[in-house]
């Protein structure tokens, strides 16, 4: 950006005096005394001023106009860091670097004090925070609503070599960016009953009585966009109790009573659950998803009304999306709302309920769907459950009066399963309830209407759409890979930052100039020597920046195949021991990612990694040809560490997994090359990259479906046939990894030869001949560096930009 130096010159002296009011009037601090975290929230609380401004003038430019409202509902934001994001957003992070130096504060020192907002698992969330910066940067008007969780996603430490999960306290040193709205409260009840009464025109009307009620208090975070052009809302709710303290407990004399009432109602917004996909239901679960669902929709149903006359239009002035089932309790909170609070017919509402509300679905995973007991519904939300009742009678009474009376058509449809103890299928509750369902990749798209949705998607046949996934290359490219925009900024002109989109595609002829290849891999050699410092730092493990860095990093799931790639690293340690005199390719294989706290056996493959890693790293013959990491604690901030300075991105799961990925574009963008199979939004990335530039293996999704059926998950045929894979597993359940416990992975690899749901076995010589390919390429530095510009030239439509203008022209109606 050029700009008159002496306005700039203003600039960074207005910035400069803004922080130290801050820190003087804000903080309380004397700069001369002020602590690194002082400065920060100084920085912090003079960047949010700016938003602020830009916030005010959005909003009432949204009202103004009437323009229509999206309201993103997650159980999820997975946030990361807020200072460069906001400083580069509002164009200011070198105004601010040049103004601190002149303080003597180096910015990138204080950056690394801010705690990442880690309110996500992964994907999922992440994803939720990509499409926020989003709808800011291309002006749709935005409100996130989601729970302000006192405590994110577990830290992971690794203790000799086991997971261990310690409590995450990102607010213990206050937050800048949030404005606590005490004003903005709403009661949320549970419990009790439902009576029929008459009103005085005969009338009959459902009467809920709660038995307990909590406050919702609202939180505001501003979500600035690109060059500030427009600045949304995320609303986060936090639980407290109605009164503070029982007082007429107390003065009874239960002092212990009184307390315990308070912190049952806030221990709804206590704590994240750290799960990736669902597992048996959770009463606290169910309170949080409902709590936070009833609170948005109260606040959203009074912003319409402060500016229109009527419900009646609210579809054509809101949309909601539902990311995932979580806040599926929706579809009969807002009936409930409309009937029973605003006084609507039901057939009124429900038409208003269904052009309302759209469903996202991130995983076809069976034992992910979720489901709630019959019983438990009852109990915590007596209303909802009749009204659930209501919607499936009304919806099975239509088939039936259309002709449809086969019973395993009905059952597969029905919002209630029969068999398994008597559940509320979240899916088909969300499915009915919305006029829009999408999948978040061609694949997953299809494979929902062919699957868990096809019956729903044969009465429905245009209700399930395809969005597939983006990413904002704000945080993924142009924050967290500073050095490589630069350069390509110098190659594009300043209009790429604006348009990458349109523009990065100019770089392809790049990618055959000798002198760009070499200044690309030079950066790349750059990243990899801040991560190889951080490694040391966090692991104690040197590893060469010159070798292969061959990155799997992402939530620890037995789908996502980290031990397929285990298995790879024990082959070819076999190998480079066997035949020391080859030409080994220098390799680092860099893992990270949590495991679920109850999930077993995703913490015993992190136990696995981390005894290999032991035995690799330590074996003299092996002469750092090959290194094992497990970086512990992945979050955002490590992610964008990690990804700019991958050579190798490793995308593995068993095909028709995966709903998308997300991180595979991020490594993409970022110029790594893929290993993968042909699952989620690795084969639009394929058909956008060229399969010649990705190394794709494996079997399709086809070929897996065609296996399940034909019950082939024993895996003794395919070690039968693979020297190499039986080596593997010798060794591995032999305990050549873990002396001190010879059987620790006994179990592990029985279960995977006789049951191997996943299909490791069966794709295991595959990924090794793929592998081999990767070193070839490797060995040909030209074509290497080729592919890699050809990756980063490609990904343009894998902007979360381009997914949000999608849903907005087809979902939202809401593109201005
Ligand atoms: C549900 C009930 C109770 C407790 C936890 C949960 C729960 C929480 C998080 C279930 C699922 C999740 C997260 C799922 C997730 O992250 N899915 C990923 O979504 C990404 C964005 O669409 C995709 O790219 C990934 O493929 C998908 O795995």
């Amino acid at each position: 950006m050029s700009q008159e130096p002496l306005v700039r010159d203003a600039e960074v002296a207005d910035f400069r005096a803004a922080v130290l009011a801050k820190l003087t009037y804000a903080v309380g601090k004397d700069p001369d005394h002020a602590f690194d975290h002082d400065w920060f929230e100084a920085i912090a609380l003079a960047a949010r001023d700016h938003m602020v401004e830009h916030w005010m003038d959005h909003t009432r430019q949204i009202y103004r106009k009437g323009q229509k409202r999206v309201y993103y509902l997650s159980l999820e934001f997975l946030i990361g860091r807020l200072l460069y994001d906001s400083l580069s957003n509002l164009g200011l992070l070198d105004i601010a670097r040049e103004a601190l130096t002149d303080l003597g504060v180096d910015l990138e020192r204080i950056r690394l004090l801010e705690p990442d907002a880690a309110l996500g698992n992964g994907g999922l969330g992440r994803l939720a925070a990509c499409f926020m910066e989003s709808m800011s940067t291309l002006g749709v008007a935005a409100h996130g609503y989601g729970i302000r969780y006192e405590h994110g996603l577990f830290r992971q430490a690794i203790v000799d070599g086991w997971q261990q999960e310690q409590t995450e306290n990102w607010l213990n040193f206050g937050n800048p960016w949030e404005f606590e709205r005490p004003e903005v409260i709403y009661p949320i009840s549970f419990g009790g009953h439902v009576e029929t009464v008459t009103d005085s025109e005969g009338q009959q009307k459902q009467v809920w009585w709660p038995s307990e009620t909590v406050r919702a208090i609202a939180y505001d975070t501003p979500v600035v966009g690109w060059r500030g052009s427009s600045v949304n809302t995320l609303r986060l709710w936090r639980a407290r109790a109605i009164e503070d303290l029982h007082l007429e407990r107390f003065n009874a004399g239960d002092h212990l009573g009184a307390v315990a009432e308070v912190a049952r109602a806030e221990s709804i917004s206590r704590v994240l659950y750290p799960a990736d996909s669902t597992e048996a239901g959770q009463e606290l679960r169910l309170r949080q998803e409902y709590f936070f669902v009833s609170a948005s929709l109260h606040d959203l149903l009074r912003r319409h009304l402060n500016g229109n006359d009527s419900l009646l239009n609210l579809a054509d002035k809101a949309a909601i999306q539902l990311n995932d089932t979580h806040p599926s309790i929706a579809v009969a909170e807002l009936m409930r709302q409309l009937v029973d609070e605003y006084g609507l017919a039901w057939d009124t509402a429900w038409e208003i309920t269904v052009n309302t509300l759209a469903y996202t679905n991130h995983t076809l995973l069976p034992e992910a769907l979720e489901t709630w007991p019959v019983g438990l519904m009852e109990r915590m939300l007596p209303r909802h459950m009749q009204i659930i009742y209501l919607i499936n009678a009304y919806h099975i009474d239509s088939l039936r009066a259309k002709g449809q009376h086969d019973v395993d058509v009905l059952r597969a449809v029905s919002l209630i399963e029969e068999d398994n103890g008597r559940r509320v299928r979240m899916g088909n509750l969300a499915f009915l309830g919305s006029h829009s369902v999408n999948g978040v990749s061609g694949l997953h798209t299809q494979l929902m209407r062919s699957t868990v949705f096809s019956e729903l998607h044969k009465l429905y046949p245009d209700r399930i759409n395809n969005k597939t996934n983006g990413i904002t290359f704000r945080r993924w490219l142009y924050q967290s890979n500073s050095e490589l925009t630069a350069m390509l900024v110098d190659k594009l002109g300043p209009e790429l930052l604006d348009n990458p989109e349109g523009l990065l595609k100019n770089l392809e002829p790049f990618a055959e100039q000798p002198e760009f290849r070499r200044a690309f891999a030079a950066q790349r050699l750059n990243s990899k020597k801040a991560l190889a410092r951080i490694i040391h730092e966090r692991v104690g493990v040197t590893v060469n920046p010159e070798a292969m860095f061959d990155v799997q990093v992402k939530r620890i799931h037995e789908y996502k195949r980290q031990l397929l790639n285990l298995m790879h690293t024990v082959a070819l340690y076999q190998a480079i021991r066997a035949e020391p005199e080859t030409d080994w390719v220098p390799r680092v294989k860099i893992f990270a990612g949590k495991a679920a706290a109850s999930y077993h056996q995703a913490k015993l493959i992190i136990k696995l990694a981390n005894d290999i890693a032991r035995v690799v790293n330590n074996d003299p013959t092996v002469r750092g040809l090959l290194k094992v990491v497990f970086l512990p604690n992945y979050n955002v901030s490590l992610a964008e560490s990690i990804i700019p300075a991958a050579d190798l991105s490793e995308q593995i799961s068993t095909a028709g997994y995966e709903a998308s990925g997300t991180s595979n574009m991020k490594f993409g963008l970022n110029g790594a090359l893929t290993i993968g199979t042909l699952d989620g939004a690795n084969v639009e990335m394929c058909d956008f990259l060229g399969k010649e530039n990705m190394f794709i293996f494996g079997m399709t999704a086809a070929q897996v479906e065609e296996r399940k059926h034909a019950g082939g998950f024993s895996a003794y045929g395919d070690v039968a046939a693979s020297h190499r894979l039986n080596d593997v597993l010798q060794a591995i359940r032999g305990g050549v990894f873990s002396p001190d416990d010879p059987s620790r992975y006994a179990g592990l690899i029985d279960s995977l030869t006789s049951y191997d749901r996943f299909l490791l076995c069966a794709d295991f010589d595959a990924y090794w001949d793929a592998q081999r390919k990767v070193e070839d390429t490797w060995h040909d530095a030209d074509k290497w560096w080729r592919m890699a510009v050809l990756n980063t030239a490609r990904m343009g439509w894998f902007s979360s930009d381009r997914t949000i203008r999608e849903y907005a022209q087809d979902i939202w109606q809401a593109l201005e």
